[in-house]
Parts: C-alpha cells; sequence; structure tokens
C-alpha cells in the first residue's frame, strides 16, 4: 500500500539528536553530542525517599488523572520560585507541561496557520524546530553573536517581511542551546520593544537560567514585560530530571486556556505521579540543596573543556565560553565541514552535533555543538585531544 501521509509531515524531519543519541550510547564513544544532564546530578536517593512519602501522603491521587493544568500544589510552589527569577504570575497564568519541549509544540499548535512566519536564532534549539516544523511555518532566522541576537538584523529583517504574518520570536536567550551565549540586557529590553512595536509575541525558553557558573545573572525577557507579550517557558529537566518530563509555561490568561485545549488533544494532563514528587521536592527545599550540587559539577567540567580546547584545537578554530548552561560553540576553518566530518569522529569514537543541524539559514556547516554536562571529567580532555586530532588531518 502506499500510505498518503498529510501534508504536514513533508516539513517533518527527525531530530539530529535523537538520532545521533543511537549511535553515542555505545559506551566506548565519547560523547559531546546529546543535551543530556550528568548521571551524577541526579538526586536517586531523595527521590527514593520523595517516593515513598507521595504514594504514603497522595497515593491515589498521585495515580489518577489530574487537571490539564497541572497539579495546584505544584503550579503555587513554582509561581514562588518564578519570583526569585523576577517573574510574577497568578494561578490563571501557569500550567505545568510534558516538558518544556510540548510548550513549544502548544505554541507552534495555537499560532501557526499555514503559511505563517516565525523567527528564529540562528543557530536556533533543533528540538523547537523540530516542533514547530509539523505546523508548517517559514522561518526568518536572526544571526546571533556573544550578545545573543543581533537586533539591527532583527530590525532590517522584520522591515522587509512587514506584510508577512509572523507569529512569534523564538529564543534562548540564557546560556542558549546551541551557542552557550547570553543574550545582554540591553539586547533584551530591546527585542522587547521591537516585538511590541510590531505586534509579536516572543516564545521565551529558559531551561538554563539557574545553571550560572561565572558571570552576573541577567533578567529574563518575561521580567521586563509589561505588556504581556512573552510567553516564558521553563523546566524540571535540567534542575531534577529530564525523564521526568515536566516543564512549566507562563502566559496571559487568554494564552493559557488555548494551551490547555491544546494540551487536552495531546496528552489529557501531565504525569500526575511525577508531578507530586517535584512539589515535595520544591517545597522540602531539597532542590536549593541539589543545584548548587550541579553547578558545582558542571562548572569544573565547562572549565576542563575549555580548558581542553585551549591546549589542543588548531590555530583558527574558535569557541564560545559560556557563563552557564550545558553546551558551547565551535568555528572551524571555512574549509571544514563538521557533517563531512561527523564519520570519522564516529571511528575515532568521539561525537558531538554539526552546526548546519541548528541552523535555517544553510550556515553553520564549519560550526559543532559540545555538549560539556554529560561526560566524566576524565574523558572531557581525551574526547577534545580526538576531535582536535581529526580537525588537523583535515586542515591538511
Ligand atoms: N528548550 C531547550 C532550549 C532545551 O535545550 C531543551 C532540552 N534540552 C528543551 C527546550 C526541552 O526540554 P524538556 O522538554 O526536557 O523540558
Ligand atoms: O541535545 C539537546 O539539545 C537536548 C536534548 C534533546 C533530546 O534529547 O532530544
Amino acid at each position: 500500500m502506499v500510505y498518503e501521509y498529510a501534508d504536514r509531515t513533508k516539513k517533518m524531519k527527525a531530530s539530529e539528536i535523537r538520532e545521533l543519541l543511537k549511535i553515542t550510547q555505545q559506551p566506548e564513544i565519547i560523547s559531546f553530542a546529546g543535551g543530556m544532564p550528568s548521571p551524577h546530578s541526579f538526586p536517586i536517593k531523595m527521590i527514593e525517599k520523595i517516593t515513598d512519602k507521595v504514594l504514603e501522603k497522595h497515593g491515589a491521587q498521585a495515580l489518577q488523572y489530574g487537571p490539564t493544568e497541572g497539579l495546584k500544589e505544584l503550579r503555587e510552589l513554582l509561581i514562588k520560585r518564578m519570583r526569585k527569577r523576577g517573574i510574577k504570575c497568578k494561578l490563571n497564568e501557569i500550567i505545568i507541561t510534558t516538558g518544556s519541549q510540548q510548550v513549544l509544540d502548544l505554541t507552534a499548535k495555537i499560532f501557526f496557520n499555514l503559511g505563517d512566519y516565525a523567527i528564529v536564532e540562528c543557530p536556533a534549539y533543533l528540538g523547537a524546530l523540530t516542533a514547530f516544523n509539523a505546523y508548517q511555518p517559514n522561518y526568518i532566522p536572526i544571526s546571533i553573536d556573544e550578545n545573543g541576537i543581533i537586533v539591527e538584523e532583527l530590525e532590517k529583517k522584520l522591515k522587509e517581511n512587514k506584510n508577512k504574518p509572523i507569529d512569534f520570536i523564538y529564543t534562548v536567550p540564557t546560556f542558549q542551546n546551541p551557542s552557550g551565549v547570553t543574550m545582554s540586557l540591553e539586547r533584551r529590553k530591546q527585542i522587547l520593544e521591537i516585538a511590541r512595536d510590531y505586534d509579536l509575541l516572543i516564545l521565551e525558553d529558559d531551561p538554563y537560567s539557574e545553571l550560572r557558573y561565572s558571570g552576573r545573572p541577567v533578567p529574563s525577557i518575561k521580567s521586563l514585560d509589561k505588556d504581556g507579550i512573552v510567553l516564558y517557558t521553563s523546566t524540571f529537566s535540567k534542575i531534577l530530571s529530564p525523564g521526568f518530563r515536566l516543564g512549566w509555561v507562563i502566559a496571559g490568561e487568554e494564552i493559557i486556556k488555548k494551551m490547555v485545549i491544546a494540551k487536552q488533544g495531546a496528552d489529557l494532563c501531565t504525569n500526575t505521579f511525577v508531578q507530586w514528587i517535584a512539589e515535595e521536592y520544591l517545597r522540602s527545599g531539597l532542590i536549593d540543596k541539589q543545584i548548587p550540587k550541579i553547578r558545582e559539577m558542571y562548572k569544573r567540567k565547562r572549565d576542563l573543556m575549555l580548558k581542553a580546547l585551549e591546549k589542543h584545537f588548531p590555530e583558527g578554530s574558535k569557541w564560545t565560553e559560556p557563563d552557564g548552561g550545558m553546551f558551547l560553540w565551535v568555528t572551524l576553518p571555512d574549509k571544514i565541514n563538521t557533517k563531512e566530518m561527523f564519520q570519522e569522529a564516529i571511528k575515532e569514537k568521539v561525537a558531538y552535533v554539526h552546526g548546519a543541524a541548528f541552523c535555517v539559514d544553510g550556515k553553520g556547516y564549519n560550526c559543532m555543538r559540545l555538549n560539556f554536562s554529560n561526560t566524566e571529567d576524565d574523558k572531557i580532555e581525551i574526547g577534545i585531544k580526538r576531535l582536535a586530532k581529526i580537525i588537523k588531518k583535515r586542515m591538511k
């Protein structure tokens, strides 16, 4: 039988990161590819105790369907925690989601008409492109530098595309995936103003801001938003467990209502059991004992990677020096194509994600994303040395 798939599947593309996971899970490969937390960041013993407690206190409720909006108890605790990030919201402005990945999907679902546009960073988080693609949007890519989105380019492209139906600007302003860069406060303010002028929403994706290892915190765009034009999403994936698939979104009540309906069709509700576990993790304050440990561990890993790059990578290559998060971005000399180089890297038992995978404008082919959170300390330099060897060979 010839299957007649819907048109929307034509733009759907397997995430290169998800595909890579299959290769890089081989134990002998040192993988800087997947954006995974360190296995040592998981508070396994703590979770064991919390799980017993949840079953004892909330057993039947934890195993039952829950409200689509998420547990009220968890949302209330998140509202308090978000104040520390400078974000004020009410109960009807926040819902729990199945990872922040679901927020990317739901946002696309409620805003994209066929033929609509989204503004994305170049490079952008690949998982967002995977989520958006199913709704067949067009992209307007905007380059970033060490201070995030280049505002002049944003303004120029907005003028050029004045009559196009653009729904939102998608950005990961803090310790961006994939580049590791953080948008400056000045740019955040400028982008907010531009979005207001052009009647655009901003989708601010913030999984990493609590993982800062150096430099001073920068306020979220949402905390600067007086007009309700920012949809803000964050997640427990990097501060507790990605396996839990637990995130949240904060937006105006009207948008939240639409999202709830869209979510009902997707999964009815987010996993109730893990919501109760997260509730206990927050309420007991265990989260604030755990995050400093994660920060310390990742700071060490970041520094090890930066040192190894400095020591082994050839002249003509450069990289970002992120103040937090889990990634850095390497730019190699123009003649090196990192996608072509990948098979060689696998032969040498090292992996990365090639830069073009994150770029909707066909750039990034000489770049690569390196994750530093998931590799054991003593493997980081070995992996970087392997990569350096292949690059040097190609440069000859
Ligand atoms: N946004 C960004 C920028 C990410 O890096 C990730 C995952 N690494 C996600 C969203 C999705 O995270 P999750 O669904 O696990 O919350
Ligand atoms: O690698 C990333 O960017 C985050 C993880 C995504 C995934 O596991 O698909």
